[in-house]
């Protein structure tokens, strides 16, 4: 990996990096330009809702069965306008919308389909917790102007890049393309995203765990067991959890630790989504050496059936992971 020095800007990493990749062309470029200038957009609007009066529901309900935030709307219309006229896909998936969304006839369509929870967490927003866009990219497979569902209802293993944006204290972008997991922080006083996260790697093993405990009871009691196992003083384990899986999973991402979302009675598939939450966060956990599984297979090998599957999610530092494969197995 090339040395990059202080004051690398994304435009600059990605011509870089993607000279590197065989078969990267212009329009992945142009891409993920277009998520960055999105992620612009949402960050701006999220650090103003409060006064631009964008906190609170809009009385309306999204396929989740999920009350919709009108900065959920925001972002998912930011994403869908960026990306439509760029001429850099041919379908978008959205945690917004009830089904695929294709490119409008005035705009030309490209190779990619693009699958994204435009803005995960926004139960948090009036709270002011970190919330984030999660996406993934894949090339299409299929001919003709519109992607297909076989674009997208395929392993995450043949993702060409997936990432998030967390709008926390800072607006940071996350981003690998399978070589390498890379951070990328906004100025907002220059409009640019700056290389801040060099090659993120995940130590092999954390003493840090992140669920909703108050689900416990619901889990599978070998879970529980192991639950209430690590408690014990001496392994000095610590909790974290905000409720907001971007904000979560980055906070894990830099500092280790195990984020798990078991299958609970209301849930029982599990909460999150696998084409646009659980499968590109996987996607960048292994990218950065951790592992991520549904309780006992690999999230990156599982084939979605639809596009708002959802799935049990356990991700992390390997060792920790592979840990709970073992509870889970046993
Ligand atoms: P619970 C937010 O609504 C979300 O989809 C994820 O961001 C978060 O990890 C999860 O739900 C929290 O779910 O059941 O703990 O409130």
């Amino acid at each position: 990996m090339a040395h990059f020095e202080e004051g690398t800007t994304l435009d600059r990493f990605l011509l870089e990096t993607m000279h590197a990749h065989p078969g990267a062309t212009g329009s992945f470029v142009n891409l993920l330009k277009q998520v960055a200038l999105a992620g612009k957009l949402c960050s701006a609007r999220v650090q103003r809702a409060g006064l631009a009066g964008m906190f609170g529901a809009t009385g309306s309900m999204n396929i989740q069965g999920e009350f919709v935030q009108k900065l959920d709307i925001y972002a998912n219309e930011t994403f869908k306008r960026a990306l439509e006229h760029a001429g850099v896909v041919c379908m978008v998936v959205s945690e917004e919308e009830d089904a695929p969304i294709f490119v409008p006839p005035a705009f030309e369509v490209g190779e990619y389909v693009f699958a994204m929870d435009p803005l995960d967490g926004s139960s948090n927003i009036d709270t002011n917790a970190s919330i984030g866009t999660i996406f993934a990219i894949h090339r299409r497979r299929s001919a003709g102007r519109d992607g297909t569902l076989a674009d997208v209802l395929r392993p995450g293993t043949d993702l060409v890049a997936a990432g998030y944006i967390v709008y926390g204290a800072g607006t940071v972008l996350v981003l690998s393309t399978g070589k390498g997991v890379h951070g990328f922080t906004l100025d907002p006083s220059v409009g640019e995203f700056f290389l801040s996260h060099h090659d993120i790697q995940l130590a092999p093993r954390a003493r840090s765990y992140s669920c909703n405990e108050a689900y416990a009871a619901q889990w599978d009691p070998r879970l529980q067991e192991w639950l209430r196992r690590v408690k014990e003083p001496s392994l000095g384990w610590s909790a974290r959890y905000i409720g907001s899986l971007v904000g979560d999973f980055h906070r894990n991402l830099v500092k280790g630790g195990l984020f798990m979302y078991p299958p609970t009675a209301k849930a029982k598939s599990g909460k999150l989504r696998m084409l646009y939450e659980a499968v590109p966060l996987s996607f960048l956990v292994e990218a950065a050496g951790g592992s991520s599984i549904d309780g006992s297979r690999r999230i990156l090998d599982k084939v979605p059936a639809d596009i708002h599957e959802r799935t049990p999610l356990f991700i992390g530092n390997r060792e920790n992971v592979e840990e709970i494969a073992e509870v889970l197995r046993g």
